[in-house]
């Protein structure tokens, strides 16, 4: 599960499935919103490199990763979307309350994938540092946005 030694921002683009036809939902957490606006970059360019039009990608904005499962719902049910892509950042802090809620987002976003025919990709870094996270949405480990928008169309051409 490491990344210390990889860099996630290369993708080979013809290993791509086509993407024009598709589109996607993207539902960012403004808690570490330095790390998500990161991230959500990364996801974002990644779909237009990709050839998803402009007006094809969706972006919600919600409180915090907790609610990142309803936002992901929501979005399923009212937008006609071939993959959501939920982007979060935990940093871990003194409490417990890290564990919690990291463990909810997983579990909810893991529940939306059962319930629904449409994918919901895990773009929700959990981290001991915020420099852990900057390193990882756009810093010396590359961009996980990036990761999950490959995850995405990858998945959005299963159905
Ligand atoms: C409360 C809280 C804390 C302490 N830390 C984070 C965090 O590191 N990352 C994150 O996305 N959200 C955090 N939150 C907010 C919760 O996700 C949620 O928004 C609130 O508990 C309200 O339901």
């Amino acid at each position: 599960m490491a990344t210390e030694n990889k860099n996630l921002s290369q993708y080979d683009k013809t290993s791509v499935p086509d993407a024009r036809a598709f589109r996607f939902g993207i539902v960012v957490s403004e808690w570490n919103d330095t790390v998500t606006e990161g991230l959500f970059s990364g996801a974002e360019a990644t779909l237009l490199d990709c050839g998803v039009l402009p007006e094809n990608i969706v972006r919600w904005n919600v409180p915090g990763s907790f609610e990142l499962t309803f936002g992901c719902k929501k979005m399923l049910e009212t937008q006609d979307v071939d993959a959501v892509i939920a982007i979060g950042s935990l940093i871990r802090g003194e409490t417990s309350h890290f564990d919690v809620v990291c463990n909810a987002a997983a579990q909810g976003i893991k529940d939306l994938n059962v319930k629904y025919d449409c994918p919901v990709i895990f773009c929700v870094l959990t981290d001991d540092t915020l420099q852990q996270a900057i390193d990882r949405s756009g810093g010396k480990h590359g961009n996980k946005g990036t990761e999950a928008a490959i995850a995405a169309i990858k998945m959005a051409s299963l159905s």
